[in-house]
């Protein structure tokens, strides 16, 4: 039972605002439970909106105190306001000025939007819609006016006080109070705006840009952090020097400051020159940060950065844009990750990612296209289709432009669109000029929801020595629409090597385009029957079917020249062995020696010289990626135990390997810690040995795992060394649980590791074991690090438990949606995406998992947020 009635909004009806606004002069009066705030707004009539238009403001919780028009103030019958909105019924046709005070309650703010308190720090969020919930105003992406924000607070309480822009002056402000303003000079859309005052230390350098301007970069976080803030000012210097180089652009303020705070709703956002971070993602030091926590930083504060051209430069006409700042982010920031690191252990990394987030999100009842064409809530719509398939979209236009086009379409991009809030349209208009490409039909990437799949069959023909290879395109539920634009880069590999003579007609810098439902490429000069290395780079978001043996898949770990597909066929063949483990109770014997004997020619041939990509090769696809390939009825038990077996099978037969592999890498003592790619990529390895040797020998790998976390330097190595532990009940586990938490009491980021871990633990206690951390003095409902860490690892990462056949699992999240609900339902629905593949489950648990969903619909008064995400995900049932 829903009482608030969710309003759609559609791309279809989008039209300009009637008025447009300026400049915004703010003065913003800080106090924990009832702050100031006076917004001037210089208003005019858009030319391009409906003359003599009322001018309706949005609002969201809002308190109005005061109201006047050009300076005088509006008598009550002239305006509207409620909590929601201030309408102007009859406002001047002409320029005018309005002036509107409002008072906002900052320590009441649970749901984390608009202005809040985080630790005793202010500090705001307001994309999407959060402005509105500080002032009145135009709060949509394509009214973009100059800010000018003066900041007063206590000097004890706020010494440190940061708007947008760069600083103007500061000064003192009556008995105990000071004040700051900030002047932004570059038009911005309001989700933009921030401000942060708080009691916080900070770490500063000097970058000087290729245009030749100083600017001052510096970290702020809260007081006696500032040590671990190194690591992510260096990270903005190498993301500035970086997008200079790799995009021609410079960054265009004299500051540019991050702030690290601890209630977060999401990871981090790209406020104009104050980009306000989840303290997660900036904090890091050896002993508390671990090296997958040391590449997020990095690749975080890097998309936050770019965002300054992708998002704020030019920003989005409305939000159904919302790929055309994020999808194009991510894939700057992969591309700089990739730059900075390995690229082919990253681009691995980028589709696990894609293929364990997206495509189940693309395969259940949340799908959704690139660009949605309607909404009840966009909170929900940052995704990973809009995200990841967005960056994907982004990567399959370089690989069809070429480098060097597509470059020069990103330049005329950022030249014709500067200062503007643009539409997908304009982005590809760019890229078709430069490159003199009609993209009309690559632009169906944008509209169409589902993974497309391409089922090839190869056929050689001796006598012509020649190899034909027959592509179908198809998408679930458009069996009929128009096939997409999809580039396949592709290869062929012999017995000893790649195919090099081989050539054919329409593939061009190794890749063919195939944009029909069906074609077919030939190979000429094909010496031997050859094996297909398709989809190289994973270079489209798609499935691919091709009937390929074991054996041609192991020829292509070892030979193909691409090492995505070298990975790639590791994992097709551990995932044969999973899916007919998982179907018939056990893991086909033979092929799975051969595996193992194919892994371990690999461990011998290249593990120290790639440990990074060795890791990966020896990491099986997880439960969760097994459940996706089967798609129905499916039983997570069941995979657990075939994943099972077969690690045992693995562990057992390369055991000694594992552990000479584990001694070749062990550093010397004394080795000084580095975060970089290669000692990251050694540890690593050592890592995924345990992990491996764990489950054929648990009780030599716990002593093993113990000696580890008393040695470890490193966050990493101790993690790595309890998460292993925490697989093998009894009371080593449980001490080394106590130790640690001991050991971290009072670093909460670390004791999120701890609580992830114990969510993940495969086994009947764990929901009884959740509830006892929910009690632990560290833990805190309302801060989202925590529940994420806790029921976020356990519903996204613990299938067996969470998908109980009796409901248990299910019960624990849905309790822990509703309650928080009340207070912060953008977490509230996040996590009740969870739920999302229920229907591919087998009939019992699919019944529970409806049971648990239709008990939340019997509650009054839920959120849109998660009114919105539950009834698509209960739609048609
Ligand atoms: N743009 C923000 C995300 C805002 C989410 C609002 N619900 C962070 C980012 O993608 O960079
Ligand atoms: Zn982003």
């Amino acid at each position: 039972m829903r009482t608030e009635t969710p309003i759609t909004i559609r791309l279809e009806d989008y039209r300009p605002s009637d008025h447009l606004i300026g400049t915004v002069a703010l003065a913003v009066s800080l106090h924990p439970s009832a702050t100031r705030v006076r917004a001037e707004l210089t208003l005019r009539p858009n030319p391009a909106g409906r003359p003599g238009a009322p001018l309706v403001l949005d609002g969201d919780d809002l308190t109005l105190t005061g109201l006047a028009l050009d300076g005088v103030p509006l008598p009550a019958e002239a305006y509207v306001a409620t909590p929601t909105g201030l309408t102007l019924a009859n406002p001047p046709a002409g320029p005018f000025t309005l002036t509107i005070e409002t008072v906002v309650d900052p320590t009441a703010n649970t749901k984390l939007m608009g202005l809040y308190r985080s630790n005793g720090v202010y500090c705001t969020q307001c994309e999407a819609d959060g402005f509105r919930r500080i002032t009145y105003f135009l709060d949509r992406p394509d009214v973009m006016a100059v800010y000018t924000t003066r900041i007063e607070a206590d000097r004890d309480e706020a010494p440190v006080l940061l708007g947008n822009g760069n600083p103007v002056e500061a000064g003192a402000a009556g008995p105990g109070r000071h004040y700051a303003i900030w002047h932004d000079p570059h038009p911005k859309p309001a989700y933009l705006f921030a401000l942060v005052g708080g009691r916080l230390d900070h770490v500063r350098r000097d970058f000087t840009t290729s245009e030749g301007r100083t600017v001052e970069l510096a970290v702020y976080v809260e007081s006696g952090k500032a040590d671990r803030a190194g690591y992510a000012l260096e990270a903005i210097a190498r993301s500035m020097a970086w997008d200079e180089t790799a995009f021609g652009r410079a960054y265009d303020l004299d500051v540019f400051n991050v702030v690290a705070v601890s209630d977060f709703n999401m990871g981090a956002m790209e406020n104009k020159g104050l980009n306000i971070f989840n303290d997660r993602y900036v904090l890091a030091s050896p002993e508390t940060a671990t090296d997958s926590d040391y590449a997020a930083i990095e690749a975080i504060i890097a998309h936050e950065y770019f965002h300054n051209w992708t998002g704020n430069r030019i920003t989005c006409r409305d939000w159904f844009q919302l790929c055309l700042k994020e999808g194009l982010t991510v894939f700057r920031d992969q591309e700089f990750s990739s730059d900075m690191r390995s690229r082919a252990v990253h681009r691995i990394g980028e589709v696990r990612t894609l293929r364990a987030r997206q495509f189940p999100e693309d395969a259940g009842p949340l799908a959704h296209p690139v660009r949605p064409r309607a909404y009840t809530e966009i909170n929900n719509f940052y995704t990973a289709t809009v995200y990841e398939k967005g960056a994907e979209i982004v990567r399959m236009l370089r690989t069809l432009l070429g480098e060097t086009a597509f470059r020069a379409g990103m330049d005329r991009y950022f030249t014709d669109n500067d200062g503007t809030a643009a539409t997908v349209e304009d982005f590809l208009a760019a890229l078709a000029a430069t490159s003199g490409r009609d993209l009309d039909a690559f632009a169906r990437w944008y509209e169409r929801p589902g993974t497309p799949r391409v089922a090839v069959q190869g056929h050689y023909d001796a006598q012509a020595r020649s190899y034909r290879l027959d592509f179908r395109q198809s998408l679930a539920g458009a069996p009929d629409g128009p096939p997409l634009v999809i580039p396949i880069s592709l290869g062929l590999v012999g017995p000893d090597g790649p195919l090099a003579g081989a050539t054919a007609e329409r593939v061009r810098d190794g890749v063919f385009v195939l944009d029909r439902a069906s074609d077919a490429v030939t190979f000429t000069d094909v010496p031997v029957p050859p094996v297909p290395s398709l989809l190289r780079g994973f270079s489209a978001p798609v499935r691919l079917d091709m009937d390929v043996s074991d054996a041609d898949r192991l020829t292509l770990l070892r030979h193909d020249s691409d090492s995505f597909n070298r990975w790639q066929a590791a994992q097709a063949v551990a995932m044969r062995l999973l899916v007919q483990g998982t179907r018939s109770g056990a893991v086909p014997e033979t092929a799975a020696t051969a595996f193992r004997d194919a892994l371990g020619a690999f461990l011998d041939a290249e593990a120290l010289a790639d440990p990074a990509f060795a890791a990966l090769v020896l990491a099986l696809p997880s439960e969760a990626d097994v459940a996706n390939e089967i798609g129905a009825e499916i039983d997570p038990d069941a995979i657990h135990h075939a994943r099972h077996a077969l690690r045992r099978q693995l562990g057992a037969g390369l055991a000694e390997r594992l552990r000479g592999l584990r001694d070749a890498l062990a550093d010397a003592p004394g080795t000084p810690f580095s975060p970089d790619a290669a000692a990251a990529g050694r540890r690593a390895l050592r890592n995924a040995a345990l992990d491996l040797i764990a489950a054929a020998d648990p009780e030599a790998a716990s002593a093993e795992a113990t000696a580890q976390m008393a040695d470890a330097t490193t966050m990493t190595d101790r993690l790595a060394a309890l998460a292993v532990l925490a697989q093998v009940p009894g009371e080593a586990r449980e001490a080394a649980l106590e130790r640690f938490a001991a050991s971290f009491r009072s670093e909460p980021l670390v004791l999120d590791k701890w609580l992830a871990i114990q969510a993940g633990i495969p086994e009947p206690e764990t929901p009884e074991r959740i509830r006892r951390l929910q009690a632990h003095p560290t833990f805190s409902a309302s801060n989202p690090n925590r529940v994420r860490a806790l029921i976020g690892s356990f519903s996204m990462g613990n299938p067996t438990q969470f998908n109980r056949p009796d409901g248990a699992g299910y019960r624990l999240v849905v309790e822990t949606i509703l309650a928080l609900d009340r207070t912060n339902p953008q977490i509230a629905a996040r996590l009740l995406t969870a739920f999302g593949s229920w229907r591919m489950l087998e009939p019992k648990r699919r019944g529970q998992a409806q049971a648990a969903l239709t008990e939340i619909r019997s509650v009054a008064g839920l959120s849109r947020d998660v009114g919105d995400i539950l009834e698509r995900t209960l739609a048609g049932s």
